[in-house]
């Protein structure tokens, strides 16, 4: 499997990076945002680097989706928001951050204002490790 050493998302599916893993499989790996644009932000990335949408084998593609809608079933079971996003970007105009293919799983608050390209701001680390605990039961 290709893995970019420099690369902050790889480092996280290696463990050398920790974060709060909600899910993994053979293919694909979730885990919350530190980050988060609204409560239960998370991320669902394949294991294999993969700059963006353009690189990805279609495999690849079909495999990060279907944990994206695990990943969201759990979170909407658990906080029960509004709506919910599936969100991906590529470039910096579409704000992609980071070069390793993501989709946010981005829980809505009906008026939450949220524009399409959110600053990134730290979180509450506690808080957001409370919050995968409770995300982890459903999924
Ligand atoms: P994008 O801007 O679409 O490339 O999204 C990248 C997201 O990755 C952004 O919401 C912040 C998040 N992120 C960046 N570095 C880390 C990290 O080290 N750990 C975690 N959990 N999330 C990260």
């Amino acid at each position: 499997m290709h893995r970019d050493p420099d690369c902050i998302f790889c480092k996280i599916v290696s463990g050398e990076v920790p974060s709060f893993k909600l899910f993994e499989d053979e293919a694909t790996f979730a885990f919350m945002d530190i980050n988060p644009a609204n409560e239960g932000h998370a991320l669902v990335i394949p294991k294999e680097h993969t700059p963006d949408l353009y690189a990805a084998p279609d495999e690849v593609l079909a495999r990060t989706v279907v944990t994206a809608k695990r990943v969201a079933t759990a979170l909407t079971r658990t906080l029960n928001p509004d709506g919910l996003n599936l969100i991906q970007c590529n470039g910096a105009a579409a704000a992609q951050s980071v070069m390793h293919f993501h989709i946010h799983v981005l829980p809505r608050i009906t008026d939450d204002a949220l524009a399409m390209n959110w600053g990134l701001k730290l979180g509450d680390i506690d808080a957001i490790g409370r919050l995968a605990e409770r995300i982890r039961v459903w999924i």
